[in-house]
């Protein structure tokens, strides 16, 4: 074989291999991107939510610097960097449900912001200045038959904030039997992600990454757990049983 002979045989070479290498390199890619379902629901558009009070009305327990930092920092940001990662995709007008329930399929990016969007959604409508409400009699009664008492059940809630290594939240949820549960959640999961063992509608949730109480309680979460009782909005929480057991 002279040498013309040669490099037109490894060109070609070359070019099989190419022609092999692509489709299989695209076929790897796919298999990743396993299949998500399609949205069938109303669309809906994501919008960053008022704040339903002022900075400093969650005072003495919640700071006002903390709620200003808190929401037009890093809530805003959450908002802001979800709607960029879903622009343009299939999931632009998807609900934040729907999109949790398809978790395990998508990006880390997806994750942290859209459970930081729902997280702080939910967390600033169950606080209201001074507390609000008490527990419904339905509500009372589903927390005295999973908890034994409301003392033990806010124990647990507590034990879920204080022992959530790291960055998390805890929750009061509704699983899908209608039955109550207390879970912890790291990151910015939330129990309506398919990533959770634990999994269900949350109703009453607590924010215990350092940045919802670091300025005022240091290094004390236990201090801001305990004072975080004294701002539940429980008409909140009660609506939220009464729709998400039904
Ligand atoms: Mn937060």
């Amino acid at each position: 074989m002279n040498m013309k002979k040669l490099n037109a045989a490894l060109l070609l070479l070359a070019l099989i291999f190419a022609a092999c290498a692509t489709p299989a390199a695209e076929s790897n890619e796919k298999e990743k991107e396993k299949p998500l379902k399609e949205y069938t629901g109303e669309p809906v558009e994501h919008v960053f939510p008022d704040l339903p009070y002022a900075f400093d009305a969650l005072e003495p327990y919640i700071d006002a610097k903390t709620m200003e930092i808190h929401y037009d920092r890093h809530h805003r940001a959450y908002y802001n960097n979800f709607i960029n990662a879903i622009k343009g995709t299939e999931l632009e007008n998807a609900s934040l449900e729907f999109i949790f329930s398809q978790m395990s399929k998508l990006s880390a990016t997806i994750r942290n912001n859209g459970g930081g969007l729902y997280n702080h959604n939910l967390f600033w409508e169950v606080m209201a200045p001074g507390g609000q409400g008490e527990p419904s009699e339905e509500l009372k009664n589903a927390i005295n038959r999973t908890f034994g008492t409301m003392d033990a059940f806010k124990e647990k809630f507590n034990n879920a904030a204080l022992t959530q290594f790291g960055s998390g939240w805890s929750w009061l949820l509704v699983k899908e039997d209608g039955s109550l549960a207390v879970s912890g959640t790291a990151n910015q999961d939330n129990p309506l992600m398919d990533t959770e063992k634990v999994r269900g509608t949350p109703i009453l949730g607590l924010d215990v990454w350092e940045h919802a109480y670091y300025l005022k309680y240091q290094n004390r979460r236990g201090d801001y757990v305990q004072n975080f009782w004294n701002v539940v909005n429980w008409d909140e929480v009660n609506r939220r049983y009464s729709k998400a057991k039904k």
